[in-house]
């Protein structure tokens, strides 16, 4: 680290312990930020293979004969014992030894807020720690964590090749300075998160068909409460529709009539950023919710259960219909049974014939604060291989499922998991998911794959996906919401979508008249600042295809200058 550095942080360790004023953005952080950024692979001498003279820049084990190379990394993780299978493992097979320090998920973010500002940090931060925010200004500002983008060209091949070829990589982890400051983790991810899934059992008592308009839908759920529908003899406990109430998502029913757009209000329309929670399609949507409600056919708790009742009402086949992730959700099943629940298709109704349902991802989650080096590190490249090593597929692929051969064998075919009544208990516990790997640290387990287990699990997302093909929104553009102006924009935001919430709530279950009130909420939007946090949102997308498009340009040039 550079001298001066070292001094600022020293001066800022100092201050944070005289009060709690904010450090970074002066002058010193700022241009020893810049000098660092000078660093790079470049740097690192080459003997015989061997970088720095402590590891081989090629094979493994990774430390060369002779040497020792060791790191600390910083995670959430619920550990009793400390011990994870693999991690034993990645240090046999790497010769790095790793320090894994752990703390649940709130100790940790204190814990990790209380080092940044005290100067005294590990080389590594891992897990759901950090936020957009921190690697802005940690990374962007101060200068405390390392551009990584070189690095991992240099030494990192399964890392780089995620960035190169994996759609939309390079764009969501390239900060807007151009540089990349963590190591992207990127996994499956549905399309669509959160959809209505219906009881096709009780369609099926009911001899009605699956619903394909508004209209229908409205008709069927009358049916499930008219009659006796989960034929226990009770024509009166049926519940026709209702929520999830960890996201009820009621914005994406919107799409029914021409608005599905997020909790913020926000969807893609025609390749294009909109808000549409203020336009006539949103109001009818809502109107059309607030029938619903009005004659008993949404589930009277559902703007105040907690997870545990929902999942024992839908356990109890009270449910016709309901907002869920997945029907498994509420009522679970075996391997090898498929439920009597599919996807509702996206519904058309009398204004709108091409609706849409909000799309939460292209298949991909491409997660960018999950890993960073500070620092502190005294030799990124070394980390950069034995990341890479994690990022071997199958050795990720064992991270997620298992040792190789003790819970997963390979065929031909792809990778099976062993028959689990063959393990011992003792086994079954000591390669659980949670033993194997501190599971919030990013792994590269092959986009789209599964481990074969027989019987075979039905996908309802591959149901649903099949269905709701042709009528998704397109996703949202990644974004950086801009550091000088976080704390605004990120309070305008919460504000907005509470807002929202709050109102459609009452809208729904008929507490508050939407007629009368209609003009006065879309006042009140604007108020809130909606047209300023829009143009971030317009802006900002804009800025983060540029920053990446920059950054793909530069990858053979210098990148020094652009730092300086
Ligand atoms: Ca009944």
């Amino acid at each position: 680290m550079k001298k001066k550095q070292l001094i600022a942080l020293l001066l800022c360790g100092i201050m944070a312990v005289g009060a709690f004023s904010g450090c970074g953005g002066g002058e010193a952080a700022d241009s020893s930020a810049a000098e660092e950024k000078t660093q790079g692979p470049e740097n690192d001498t080459i003997e015989n293979g061997v970088v720095n003279g402590v590891w081989n820049k090629e094979g493994l084990p990774i430390v060369a004969d002779g040497q020792e190379f060791s790191f600390t990394v910083l995670v959430d993780d619920n550990s009793s014992t400390g011990e994870w299978y693999m991690i034993d493992y990645l240090r046999e097979l790497t010769g790095v030894d790793i320090t894994v320090e752990y703390y649940a998920n709130e100790v940790a973010t204190e814990k990790l807020s209380l080092a940044l500002s005290a100067g005294d940090y590990p080389e590594m931060i891992g897990g759901w720690l950090l936020k957009d925010s921190d690697i802005l200004k940690y990374g962007v500002n101060q200068g405390i964590f390392v551009p990584l983008e070189d690095y991992i060209e240099e030494y990192a091949p399964n890392i780089q090749n995620l960035i190169d070829n994996v759609p939309g990589v390079r764009e969501a982890i390239t900060a807007p300075d151009g540089h990349i400051y963590s190591i992207p983790y990127v996994i499956d991810a549905p399309k669509v998160d959160y959809q209505i899934s219906i009881n096709t059992k009780w369609l099926e008592n009911l001899g009605l068909e699956m619903p394909t308009t508004t209209e229908e839908f409205y008709n069927v759920l009358k049916a499930f409460k008219e009659q006796d529908a989960n034929g226990n003899g009770d024509p009166n406990d049926e519940i026709p529709l209702s929520f999830s109430p960890t996201n009820k998502n009621i914005n994406y029913m919107m799409g029914w009539f021409g608005a599905a757009c997020d909790e913020y209000g926000m969807t893609m329309e025609d390749g294009e950023i909109e808000f549409v929670a203020n336009t006539e399609e949103f109001k009818e949507g809502v109107k059309y919710l607030n029938k619903l409600y009005s004659e008993g056919l949404i589930d009277s708790e559902a703007f105040t259960q907690d997870s545990s009742q929902w999942k024992a009402k839908g356990g109890k086949d009270l449910f016709g219909a309901s907002m869920c992730y997945a029907s498994s959700d509420f009522m679970p099943y075996n391997a090898g049974e498929v439920p009597n629940w599919q996807a509702l298709p996206v519904l058309s109704s009398e204004n709108c014939s091409d609706p849409k349902w909000f799309q939460n991802s292209d298949g991909v989650s491409i997660l960018r604060t999950q890993l960073v080096v500070t620092d502190k590190a005294t030799d990124v490249g070394a980390l950069m291989r034995f990341w890479d090593t994690v990022y071997d597929s199958e050795i990720s692929i064992q991270i997620q499922s298992g040792p190789i051969p003790n819970v997963v064998y390979k065929e031909d075919d792809g990778y099976h998991k062993i028959d689990e009544s063959t393990m011992s208990e003792e086994d079954k516990e000591k390669y659980a998911w949670g033993n194997l790997y501190p599971q919030a640290l990013p792994k590269n387990v092959p986009l789209g794959f599964k481990l074969i287990t027989t019987p075979e699990l039905y996908d309802e997302k591959e149901e649903l996906e099949a269905k709701y093909e042709g009528h998704l929104t397109g996703t949202l553009p990644a974004y950086w919401i801009p550091l000088e102006e976080a704390d605004e924009l990120s309070e305008i935001q919460n504000a907005i979508k509470e807002y929202i919430e709050q109102t459609v709530a009452q809208w729904i279950a008929g507490q508050k008249d939407i007629d009368s009130e209609w003009d006065a909420y879309c006042e009140q939007l604007n108020t809130l600042g909606l047209e300023e946090y829009v143009q971030m949102r317009k802006d900002t997308a804009a800025a983060a295809q540029e920053a990446a498009a920059a950054g793909a340009a530069d990858d053979t040039a210098e990148s020094t200058e652009e730092a300086e």
